[in-house]
């Protein structure tokens, strides 16, 4: 069974952190419908989806997946770069224990899931504001037995790793050039007026995108690859895209 972890949006995201973009207000009634919108596509795509606990006085809690790494054989709970965001990961660890074993990182390594981009058997991980070198070590311990990689990436202009690059498919990348550079795949730049489409959520059925990111959909589309899309403009104004909002794994 494909899983999809998500949770709801707390009211408190009007206190969000923001690093690249400027603070906006954030229609709560807009955020939780484009929210539910995005919960939908999940399942139209083939997942069951699992509420993680609200917490509503976590302000960035909505963006699930910067608690952990998920793979086949572990699930590597993170420590956030950001002080506020590590009460996050105890309830995403309690419900990753039920479907892997799990590994914790430790200070003073940080690392947010948002930097961890896997291409098959290769983790890229962003060097970035949230994420350090000793967090991508502790990253690199936990799933090296298992027969990955771990490369780091410097991410210069961008939240985190996947705001700029994530993968449309096993051997194509999306990528910001301004923001990132080339990891050796096959690759296709956003289209320049829209800085934020590097962010796709890669499932087993095409990608899902948000829809504000018409021309390079087109782009992707061109490639042959298969193009979902959701309105995801109001948690935008919180520093989050398509990745951020779910953990997808598979599950028994
Ligand atoms: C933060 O700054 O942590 C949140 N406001 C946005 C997190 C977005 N998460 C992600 O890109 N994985």
């Amino acid at each position: 069974m494909l899983l999809a972890l998500t949770r709801s949006v707390p009211p408190s995201i009007t206190r969000c952190e923001l690093t690249h973009v400027a603070r906006t207000p954030i229609d709560l009634g807009r955020a939780n419908a484009q929210h539910a919108a995005y919960e939908r596509a999940l399942r139209e795509l083939g997942y069951r989806v699992e509420r993680l606990p609200d917490t509503p006085d976590l302000p960035d809690s909505v963006f699930v997946e910067d608690t952990a790494v998920v793979v086949d054989a572990v699930a590597v709970i993170t420590r956030p770069g950001a002080e506020s965001r590590r009460p996050e990961t105890q309830t995403s660890a309690a419900a990753l224990a039920r479907y892997r074993r799990l590994v914790h990182v430790e200070p003073p390594g940080t690392i947010d899931g948002g930097d961890v981009l896997r291409i098959g058997k290769r983790f890229f991980v962003g060097r970035s504001a949230r994420t350090n070198d000793d967090g991508i070590a502790q990253l690199r311990n936990a799933v090296v037995p298992y027969g990955y990689s771990v490369d780091p990436v410097d991410v210069h202009g961008a939240l985190h790793l996947k705001t700029a690059i994530t993968a449309a498919s096993d051997s194509l990348v999306i990528r910001n050039p301004q923001w990132v550079g080339d990891l050796g795949y096959d690759s296709i730049d956003v289209d320049p007026g829209e800085p934020f489409a590097g962010n796709v959520l890669l499932t087993e059925r095409g990608v899902l995108m948000p829809s504000a990111h018409a021309r390079t959909a087109e782009r992707l589309r061109a490639r042959g690859i298969v193009v979902h899309t959701v309105d995801a403009d109001e948690l935008a104004k919180a520093e989050g895209g398509v990745t951020c909002c779910s953990l997808l794994l598979q599950a028994q």
